[in-house]
């Protein structure tokens, strides 16, 4: 057991517990404005004395492949780890895959086989920048 236990980013609050190392959570989105930032919370559950490594990318440009400028969160310790994904402002829009892994000796690819740790995949849709208006009451 070293899982992925629960993601929290833009809407998506996903307890998974253990999915004996990976799991597609495609069915689940989450809605982002291309521009703007939103917080991400990754959790894991593990042995109590292996440091928990999360990562997470995002396919802004939807071509299949995660790469090195799409990791858009690293952290680790031994409890929750939170931190801010900005949504790059030319990201193109409509669906895009985030994949969260969680390792714990040494950090994992996007695309590694390891034993040790968990992977998910989730759904953003990225919309573009509100472009609304509205005027004031004048007299
Ligand atoms: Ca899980
Ligand atoms: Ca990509």
């Amino acid at each position: 057991m070293f899982n992925v236990q629960r993601v929290q980013f833009a809407g998506i609050d996903n307890s998974s517990g253990d999915n004996n190392g990976y799991a597609d959570f495609t069915s689940i989105s989450a809605t982002v404005q291309a521009g703007d930032a939103y917080s991400i919370t990754l959790d894991g559950a593990g042995v109590f004395f292996l440091p928990k490594r999360f990562r997470a990318w995002m396919d802004w440009d939807q071509n299949g492949v995660f790469s090195a400028s799409e990791l858009v969160f690293q952290a680790n310790g031994f409890g929750q780890q939170s931190g801010t994904v900005t949504v790059p402002a030319g990201a193109n829009l409509g669906s895009t895959r985030m994949r969260v892994n969680t390792s714990s000796l040494t950090y994992q690819g996007a695309c590694a086989n390891y034993s040790l740790g968990e992977v998910e995949d989730y759904t953003v849709m990225v919309i573009g920048q509100c472009q609304a208006s509205a005027g004031a009451l004048s007299q």
